[in-house]
């Protein structure tokens, strides 16, 4: 019967451009924000198009490139946990990388997490954590888990489906969209329904937020649906404007300073890392013209008046206001993501208490965040973030105000703190903080056994080979936690146990049933893969000593199958 099986990315698409729809209908704040964040991508492509001229995007590729999605979910029971990456896995998403939230000192969290991709085509994400209840003292903890333990997220359908795929190897499409909508239905649902106030009262009085959100509602509710922006500081000033935080004069300055850093950085670089549909050939292949800045004035002009329209004014929605800074690396330091999010909205729930009474109140958790991914870091790369990071968490603390106060100073201060990392693609891959992936080009193929050298440095300088960076396709559990404390207006937690606990990868491993993807020895699988064809290609493999060529084996061995770089995820 396997030919009635349906492919599972495809399906995976399917699943999350269901979930957006689902999450739009839910927080209508969610379903503008993507109208803005158009908006703002219109403008950087008419914008790039300018610099290079022949490039340019419909609405609808628009939508079809930044389409991509990763959500958020918060799961009870160890049990809940194993059905999940069994459900994520029917749509060809694996674990990937442990997150241990319990131990990033004072934005400690009482959760570890994964999250679940596709190693191939990392498009859609969700990052799911589960509840350590034994971060809690005794009381605490038996509390939550009798709440726990009589819930039931998973359908008997849902189950049904899940194993037919496993034991049969697939699914037809019926039974794919059925999983589907029980997902929409169902387990990632709001239903504004909960249980045992009293509980949910303790437990957040007790600064435990995170673990009132786990353990008092029904479902793995959707905490959030992350789409990708082309332009974080034009997005977050576009946001802030439609929010009524900033005046026109401040969005004019602002995301005039956005576009004039794209009118400037938005290179051939900038292009293959943002416009997966393009090939690095077919970008290489675009003329380019000088750009003045009277364009970027024009742009703005049109994006006020855009923004100025009746729909997209959202002052009047209800809404928490915007995060203050970005979570991440310094704009133009292109390496990692950088996330920010307008905060938490206050939703109605109803609580059915254990005493048969209702209480109808209000939860906030659910917020809307937004991303921008740059290059994926190697182990010395991430060295120099974390580095970076520190030194400006520290000139932070010493001001906590600064960014909402003086946003330009803010800003100039993290660019300092960054100002030792390189800013471009070539000088990042030359010292080794990123991954790369290498091509021959057809100069190479065209001199293949007459080339002199096997260094690849010089081969790219030759023209022979074309260096692109990887894209970081994974999560900053630093920047995670800056999140979580934004938006449950609390900065962290301290275990109330007797005794801390200790979590561990391989604890979170046995109680998925299977291995956590290492993604940076996916990472760098991916460019000794790419060395090793481009070696080969060349004719130069015999050039390699056989120490080097044992060790780019090795690395290659962690190589994802079937990578590929465009994508075809169509999210509304
Ligand atoms: C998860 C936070 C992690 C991100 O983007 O880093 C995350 C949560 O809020 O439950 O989504
Ligand atoms: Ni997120």
């Amino acid at each position: 019967m396997s030919r009635d099986f349906v492919d599972r990315v495809e399906m995976q698409n399917r699943l999350f451009s269901e979930l957006s729809r689902m999450f739009g209908e839910e927080v209508p704040l969610y379903d503008k924000s993507l109208a803005v964040n158009l908006v703002c991508n219109r403008a950087v492509c008419a914008l790039v198009g300018r610099r290079f001229p022949g490039f340019s995007m419909s609405d609808e590729q628009i939508n079809l490139t930044s389409g991509e999605r990763h959500g958020a979910i918060r799961i009870g029971r160890p049990d809940e946990y194993r059905w999940i990456g069994r459900f994520f896995s029917v749509f060809a998403m694996e674990p990937h990388n442990f997150y241990d939230m319990a131990s990033i000192g004072a934005k400690s969290q009482p959760v570890i997490a994964t999250a679940f991709r596709s190693e191939a085509y990392p498009e859609h994400r969700v990052f799911s954590s589960l509840l350590m209840t034994d971060y809690f003292d005794e009381a605490t903890q038996e509390r939550v888990e009798t709440l726990l333990s009589d819930r039931c997220v998973f359908s008997d359908r849902a189950k049904a489906l899940i194993e037919k795929d496993e034991s049969e190897g697939g699914l037809n499409r019926e039974d794919f969209e059925a999983l589907i909508h029980e997902g929409t239905d169902r387990i990632f649902k709001w239903t504004g329904r909960a249980r045992d106030h009293q509980l949910y009262k303790d437990l957040c009085e007790g600064g435990f937020k995170i673990a009132a959100d786990i353990a008092c509602f029904d479902s793995h509710h959707l905490n959030h649906l992350t789409p990708n922006t082309f332009c974080m500081d034009l997005y977050t000033s576009a946001m802030k404007y439609a929010l009524g935080e900033y005046d026109e004069a401040a969005l004019r300055l602002r995301a005039g300073a956005a576009l004039e850093r794209i009118r400037v950085d938005g290179d051939r670089d900038y292009m293959t890392l943002h416009f997966k549909h393009l090939t690095r050939a077919e970008i290489d292949g675009l003329p380019e013209t000088d750009v003045s800045g009277s364009v970027v004035d024009e742009l703005i002009d049109g994006l006020v008046d855009r923004l100025n329209e009746p729909d997209l004014d959202l002052s009047k929605l209800d809404h928490a206001g915007f995060k203050d800074f970005t979570e991440g690396p310094a704009v133009g330091t292109p390496v990692l993501l950088r996330q920010d999010a307008y905060k938490a909205l206050t939703e109605a729930v109803v609580f059915h208490n254990p005493d048969g009474t209702e209480t109808r109140t209000v939860h906030t958790a659910r917020f809307g965040e937004i991303e921008q991914r740059f290059y994926a870091t190697t182990p010395k790369g991430r060295a120099m973030y974390d580095q970076c990071l520190a030194e400006h968490e520290e000139a932070r603390s010493q001001d906590p105000g600064l960014a909402k106060r003086d946003f330009e100073a803010y800003q100039a201060a993290q660019i300092q703190a960054y100002a030792t990392f390189p800013k471009t693609l070539g000088e990042l891959l030359e010292q080794g903080l990123v991954y790369g992936r290498y091509e021959p080009t057809d100069a190479g193929l065209a001199a293949a056994g007459s080339i002199q050298t096997s260094d690849l440095r010089t081969l790219v300088q030759q023209g022979y080979v074309r260096a692109d960076g990887l894209r970081y396709e994974d999560f900053l559990p630093f920047s995670a936690a800056g999140i979580f404390a934004s938006n449950l207006n609390q900065y962290g937690t301290t275990s109330t146990a007797r005794q801390r606990k200790e979590y561990s990868q391989e604890m979170l491993e046995e109680i998925l049933g299977k291995p956590i993807v290492d993604t940076d020895r996916s990472y760098r699988g991916m460019e000794a893969q790419s060395v090793l064809k481009t070696y080969e290609r060349l004719g130069l493999t015999g050039w390699l000593s056989e120490a080097e060529l044992s060790r780019l084996k090795k690395d290659a061995e962690g190589c994802p199958v079937g990578v590929s770089r465009r994508s075809t995820a169509l999210v509304k």
